[in-house]
């Protein structure tokens, strides 16, 4: 299929042929300045942007200066990056004539997480297989190594981890960093620094030492040795990403050791070299505590003891990138320890590659709550894979780009992210300012649309067992962990709906601070958006609607399916103005996404139904299947990504 590059490359492609006037200053050479002037270069013949490298008060080496006088631009900046980073925002066209506009992003490191396994798949990717031919490098590298840098630097991007954090052990032997030089020497010249995911038990794993625990002198020397090695061959290697005692990875406990004695060892290998440590507050254990509160009770007695290369990297909520939750509660409460968001940009949990949801109001949500100068940085798990579109369904891509503009500066909002997008890679110049309107509703209406119709008032993880795709809140694994079963989240029952999180329940409100907490605890102030995840709610409490619970539910599932009608039609009234292969590739989707909508809808409704006792309610009717139907629904994990119609027959 004919699609067009995103962000800046269509762009840039578009002009090659002629090319700017750039002037630049002599004396230094440096590859993110090549890389800089070659963007530059291909902005249109009839430009011209006076390059000067200088101090500027208050902007750090990523920031610059630009201003526009018709056809020509200023760009100062005090370091390369700074240029590159200007240059980019040329080829957006997003400074006005007249205006100097300074910039410099908000958080130092703004970093993709690739869950990327060696062999070539992708944990939670839907867009294909890995972009890296692990078999071919570092002898063969690809070119869409460098279309990947430009396109993600050009969002403001400036680190990434390449592999899982279910890591493989292998992605530190030899022959692995050799590959790994060879991705970190493509992405330099756009100022992209590598990290990697280890392994906490890599010295048992690739040289057979006795143990991984962190305080045994011949591990600390394995790990030193293992920087060592990596530096000699990436000097500006960032550093690592470590999953310990999460879902079965190991750990420092697994030696009686803490977290935080884990995360040293490793800084303490890294800091001569100047790298750090990123170290996942993601885990959980089969305790008796609500899972929710869980990572604030293993972490926050940590506070102050990690070294100060370590950060703590935590999911912007509490239990696993719901489509809403609230935000962790762990986010403030280690004022001695550097701490990190990590967002997920890849839909595990908002319909894969089918479904649009545009995250910027998501993670707008986040930065409400969480103060950004509280944190050192913003993670994002990327959503790229080797299919043409790199990102599957080709409006996530705007996800790709929100995550950058966002952790480049948290202040923008979701429709100023959304139009930027529109503008620059989806429609052609002459659309009409209405039909980019519609879009860019569309866009930012998309993610509420998902958590209406899967998840609304606060309810979450009421998915199919593994996949995460489909509904199933009636799901009984033999065996299974509680806490990965819908019933453990939902808990409806002929009372109610929803997980008492209040002091009568879990308690897991004590871990916000006042107001906050006082604000969540009560059924009556709590934001009704988050009800269901911290009250149990008696089926006919009244909303604010006037409505009932139930009958507030019904609302919601019918209103997210019919956002779904309205994005198609919205569609088809853009389709003039929008290349002709996206179009259709767009339209399939949400064909899909509208028929998953009715599928979400139909089973919570009519499960929820035998617990409210009382029937749905006309506003949600048609009911297009019925429950007996929709329990036998199985999605395989090997067809996932498919349309569920072709499953809806299939039986246990
Ligand atoms: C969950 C995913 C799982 C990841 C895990 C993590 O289902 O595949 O490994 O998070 O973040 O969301 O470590």
């Amino acid at each position: 299929m004919n699609r067009p590059l995103l962000f800046i490359s269509c762009l840039v492609s578009a002009f090659l042929a002629e090319g700017a006037v750039v002037n630049v200053p002599g004396g230094k050479s440096h590859p993110v300045l090549t890389a800089a002037y070659g963007e530059l270069r291909s902005l249109p013949a009839n430009d011209t942007v006076n390059v000067r490298l200088a101090k500027l008060d208050n902007l750090g080496k990523e920031g610059y200066e630009l201003s526009r006088k018709g056809h020509t631009y200023t760009l100062s900046a005090p370091g390369a990056e700074g240029v590159l980073y200007g240059a980019f925002h040329i080829a957006r066209r997003g400074v006005a004539d007249g205006v100097t506009v300074r910039e410099s992003p908000r958080f130092r490191t703004r970093i993709l997480n690739h869950w990327d396994n060696l062999d070539g798949t992708v944990e939670r990717g839907y867009a294909g297989r890995s972009l890296w031919k692990w078999d071919e490098l570092p002898g063969t590298v690809s070119p869409r190594y460098k279309e990947y840098a430009r396109r993600i630097a050009s969002a403001g991007i400036n680190a990434t981890v390449l592999n899982n954090v279910n890591a493989s052990p292998l992605i530190l032997s030899a022959p692995y960093l050799e590959k790994v030089k060879a991705l970190a020497d493509v992405f330099r010249p756009y100022g992209i620094k590598v990290y990697l995911s280890v392994n906490f038990a890599s010295p048992m794993a690739l040289d057979s030492l006795p143990t991984a625990d962190p305080l045994d002198p011949a591990v600390r020397k394995w790990w030193k040795r293992k920087a060592d090695e990596i530096y000699r061959l990436i000097p500006d290697f960032g550093g690592f990403l470590v999953k310990a005692n999460s879902e079965g990875q190991p750990g420092p406990m697994d030696f009686g050791r803490t977290h935080a004695d884990g995360a040293n060892m490793l800084a303490r290998a890294l800091k001569p070299h100047g790298g750090e440590v990123m170290w996942r507050a993601f885990v959980y254990s089969p305790i008796d505590a609500d899972r929710a509160k869980q990572a604030y009770m293993e972490f926050q007695p940590l506070d102050g003891k990690f070294e100060p290369n370590v950060t703590v990297q935590i999911k912007n909520g509490p239990v696993d990138f719901q489509p809403r939750e609230p935000y962790s509660p762990l986010f403030g409460a280690m004022p001695s320890t550097p701490e990190m968001v990590e967002f997920q940009i890849t839909q595990e949990y908002l319909g894969h590659a089918n479904h649009l949801a545009f995250l910027a109001p998501m993670w707008e949500e986040f930065f409400s709550y969480v103060d950004p100068s509280g944190l050192t940085a913003v993670a994002g798990v990327a959503n790229i894979g080797d299919d043409p579109v790199m990102t599957g369904h080709p409006l996530a891509d705007a996800n790709l780009w929100a995550f950058g503009r966002l952790a480049w500066n948290p202040a923008l909002s979701s429709e100023e992210i959304a139009r930027e997008w529109i503008d620059n890679n989806l429609v052609n110049p002459d659309t009409p300012d209405s039909i980019r309107r519609d879009l860019v509703e569309m866009l930012t209406d998309s993610r509420e649309a998902v958590v209406d119709y899967m998840m609304p008032l606060g309810l979450h993880h009421i998915f199919a067992f593994g996949h995460h795709y489909g509904p199933e809140p009636w799901c009984d694994v033999e065996g299974a962990r509680p806490d990965w079963l819908p019933r453990y989240y939902h808990k409806a029952d002929s009372t109610g709906l929803g997980f008492d999180r209040t002091p009568s329940g879990s308690n897991a409100v004590e871990q916000y601070p006042e107001p906050l907490r006082s604000q969540l605890a009560d059924i009556d102030s709590c934001p009704e958006e988050l009800l269901l995840w911290f009250h149990h709610a008696p089926w006919d409490k009244r909303m604010k609607s006037g409505r009932t619970l139930w009958e507030e539910l019904c609302h919601r599932y019918a209103r997210g399916v019919k956002k779904t009608g309205e994005f198609q039609t919205r569609w088809n009234a853009a389709r003039p103005w929008i290349d002709a292969a996206v179009w259709e590739d767009v339209n399939d989707r949400l064909v899909t996404q509208a028929r998953d909508a009715q599928w979400w809808k139909d089973a919570c409704l009519l499960y929820f139904s035998q617990f409210s006792g009382q029937t749905v309610t006309e506003e949600a009717l048609p009911l297009m299947h019925t429950l007996d139907e929709l329990e036998k629904v199985i999605l395989g994990i090997d067809n996932y990504t498919n349309p569920p119609a072709s499953l809806l027959n299939s039986k246990r």
